[in-house]
């Protein structure tokens, strides 16, 4: 075998990725849990004025209810302590509960709290509450990032909260249902400016589809996918779930890319474009790479993908 993962995720190194990202996350991670808190309710507040989140699906929020529920029966001072506890990944029911939830239940929970604050059902953030010097410091950095970066500090914020759940003996982990695949008259097909490859077309096109089960034979059996920031996810079946839990309802825009011959005959692949999320739809378009490499059969053996530094990097396809 001629590539390793190790040796794939070294593909286009020129590619700049968002490093201001998981930097404002470690700055963050370091603050108490109040100021993280409260530092998250400003940021919201502020971002509030110009982009618009979508509300939660009711699919999504359904596993959340019993313990949004139980919350909200509490006093505000019991309130305030579970928002603290799962800042503080602290072991606790609430948290471990947490903990098992995918991305999007975790935030639909968040949004609903954050809703339930506003109406004062649940405990607010104190009047005149006073950030320390280095939280006013990340709320600063998070002001200086664009659009997409902003939302990705936020969303990572939030799946970082509750349990470790690596430390959990034995859990089962709950997602939203898997939607249908779009019906096939109903498809748009992406056009990418200098690729003509069928494998990468089709990876755009069953995402933006919904359609998991026909992406996931577009892989090799040891393929590999690595989301941003995060380590790659290896062979078909985790991918796949990866898929199904974490990736509906995503919109694809890629705009260019390059295509090159690498070594025993696989082929490597640059796309750049946006990226939409469900939570805020055509209202903040993300600037994204992918780094393909394909096997010989066509086959994807590993794909990156990057959240880029600035909208410069969208033209950068030099290797
Ligand atoms: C309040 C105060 C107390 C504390 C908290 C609060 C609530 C906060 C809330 C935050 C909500 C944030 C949200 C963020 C959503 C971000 C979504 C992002 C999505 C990025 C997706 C990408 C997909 C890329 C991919 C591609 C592929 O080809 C393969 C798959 C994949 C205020 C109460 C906490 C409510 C909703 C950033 C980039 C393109 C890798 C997935
Ligand atoms: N409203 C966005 C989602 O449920 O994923
Ligand atoms: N930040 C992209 C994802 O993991 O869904």
């Amino acid at each position: 075998m001629p590539f390793t993962i190790d040796a794939a995720r070294g593909i286009f190194p020129n590619t700049l990725s968002a490093d201001a990202v998981p930097a404002t996350i470690a700055r963050f991670a370091q603050l108490s849990a109040e100021d993280q808190l409260a530092l998250i309710w400003f940021a919201y507040l502020e971002m509030g004025k110009t982009i618009t989140i979508a509300a939660p699906g009711a699919a999504n929020m359904q596993f959340a209810e019993l313990t949004m529920n139980e919350i909200k029966q509490m006093d505000f001072r019991q309130q305030s302590q579970v928002m603290c506890d799962l800042a503080n990944r602290a072991d606790t029911p609430i948290g471990r509960t947490y903990a098992t939830w995918s991305a999007n239940i975790k935030l639909g929970f968040w949004y609903q709290l954050g809703q339930w604050m506003e109406q004062g059902l649940v405990a607010p953030i104190p009047e005149g509450y006073k950030l320390s010097a280095n939280a006013s410091a990340v709320l600063q950095a998070i002001r200086n990032l664009d659009p997409g970066q902003q939302i990705t500090v936020l969303r990572n914020a939030v799946v970082d909260m509750g349990y470790d759940i690596n430390k959990l003996d034995s859990y089962e982990r709950v997602a939203e249902p898997v939607v249908v695949p779009q019906e096939i008259g109903q498809r748009q097909k992406v056009t990418i400016e200098g690729i003509d490859n069928a494998t990468v077309l089709s990876y755009m096109n069953n995402l933006n589809a919904n359609d998991f089960d026909a992406l996931i034979e577009l892989f090799a059996p040891d393929g590999a996918l690595q989301p941003p920031f995060q380590k790659p996810i290896v062979g078909k079946d985790a991918v796949l779930r990866f898929f199904r839990e974490d990736c509906q309802n995503l919109k694809l825009l890629p705009e260019r890319g390059v295509e090159e011959p690498a070594d025993e005959g696989y082929k490597q692949i640059k796309v750049t474009g946006k990226v939409q999320t469900p939570w805020f739809g055509a209202g903040v378009g993300m600037n994204m790479a992918w780094r393909f490499l394909l096997n010989p059969d066509g086959k994807i053996f590993f794909v990156a993908i990057d959240l880029l530094a600035s909208p410069k990097e969208l033209l950068n396809l030099v290797r």
